[in-house]
C-alpha cells in the first residue's frame, strides 16, 4: 500500500514537473507580441488593413443651388484624422487646421466647386489624403428681374484698379436703365465707367448720360439702345463696367437708391424690378 501511494505521489511530482517544464518552455519560445495590424494610421503599403485618410463633404452636396450668396460648406474625416485643408476651385487652399466648416462668400452668380483634403500626419506624405473630396453648387441668389453687382464682394487694394459690373438680370425687352447708387468716398472712388455690350446685343446705338461725385459719393448713370431689332434686349447682362480705386483701408458698401432706380421697356413702361442687391468693397 504504501509503495502504491509513492509511485501516485511521484507520478502527480512528475506531472506537475513536466507542466512547470511546458510553462517555462512557452515562456521562453512564444514570441514578442505583433504590432496590432488594424491600426489604421500604418501607412506602410505592406499593411493590408492601412485605411487612407478620407473628407466627406456633408454639405452642400453635389448639384445643390444655394439660393443665398454664401455658402457654409461643412465635412467630416474618417478616424484619425487630424487637420483639413479647404479650397474654392481658383482659390488659394487654406492653412492646415482641424475646422470642419467655412463660409465662402458672398459668391457671385454661377457655378462652384469646394475641395476638402484630410490628413492624419499634415507632415508625412502618405498621411494626407491622395485626392480632395469635392462638392459643385450653383449660386442663385439674385432671382427674378434685378439689377446687381459683379461680384456681390470684392477686395482691392490702395494701388491698382477694383473692377466691378453691373448686371441686369432675368430683364424683358429692356430699352432704358436709370441706376443710381452710392458708395463711401472715404474708402473708394469711382473713376471711370463704360458701357458692355448687353444693351447692344440686339445692335443699335447706346446714348448714355452719366453723373458721378466722389465727394459725395454717388453715381448716377442713363442709359438707353436706340435703332436695335427687337428694341429691347432680354435675358441677363452686364451693363456697365466700373472702376474704382481704393482711397483708405475699409469697407465701402455700393448701394443702391431705389427710388430713383428704373428700368423702362421700348414703349417707354416701367419694368417692374423684383430685387436691387448692393455690393461691398473692401479696400485692404
Ligand atoms: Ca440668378
Amino acid at each position: 500500500m504504501r509503495r502504491i501511494i509513492t509511485a501516485l505521489i511521484l507520478l502527480l511530482l512528475l506531472l506537475a514537473g513536466t507542466a512547470g517544464c511546458d510553462m517555462i518552455v512557452d515562456m521562453i519560445e512564444e514570441p514578442p507580441e505583433e504590432p496590432p495590424v488594424d491600426n489604421p494610421i500604418d501607412p506602410d503599403p505592406g499593411n493590408p488593413s492601412f485605411i487612407a485618410p478620407n473628407t466627406t463633404i456633408l454639405s452642400p452636396s453635389s448639384g445643390t443651388t444655394s439660393t443665398t450668396a454664401s455658402v457654409t460648406v461643412t465635412w467630416q474625416g474618417n478616424q484619425g484624422v487630424v487637420a483639413f485643408q479647404d479650397s474654392l476651385a481658383g482659390g488659394r487652399w487654406s492653412a492646415w487646421s482641424n475646422r470642419t466648416s467655412r463660409t465662402y462668400g458672398p459668391l457671385d452668380e454661377g457655378s462652384y466647386a469646394v475641395f476638402v483634403l484630410a490628413a492624419y500626419d499634415t507632415t508625412v506624405a502618405a498621411l494626407i489624403e491622395d485626392t480632395p473630396a469635392s462638392s459643385s453648387f450653383t449660386v442663385d441668389a439674385v432671382q427674378g428681374t434685378s439689377l446687381h453687382f459683379s461680384p456681390p464682394y470684392l477686395e482691392g487694394g490702395l494701388t491698382g484698379a477694383i473692377d466691378m459690373n453691373l448686371v441686369a438680370e432675368d430683364v424683358t425687352d429692356l430699352m432704358m436703365v436709370k441706376a443710381v447708387f452710392t458708395f463711401d468716398p472715404d474708402i473708394v472712388t469711382l473713376d471711370s465707367w463704360s458701357a458692355s455690350d448687353f444693351l447692344t446685343s440686339n445692335g443699335g446705338t447706346i446714348l448714355s448720360y452719366a453723373a458721378g461725385d466722389n465727394t459725395a459719393g454717388r453715381f448716377e448713370i442713363n442709359l438707353s439702345v436706340v435703332g436695335a431689332d427687337p428694341a429691347g434686349v432680354s435675358g441677363t447682362g452686364t451693363l456697365i463696367n466700373l472702376t474704382f480705386a481704393g482711397t483708405a483701408a475699409g469697407l465701402s458698401s455700393l448701394t443702391f437708391v431705389d427710388a430713383e432706380t428704373e428700368l423702362r421697356d421700348p414703349l417707354n413702361d416701367p419694368i417692374a424690378i423684383v430685387q436691387l442687391v448692393d455690393a461691398q468693397i473692401r479696400v485692404r
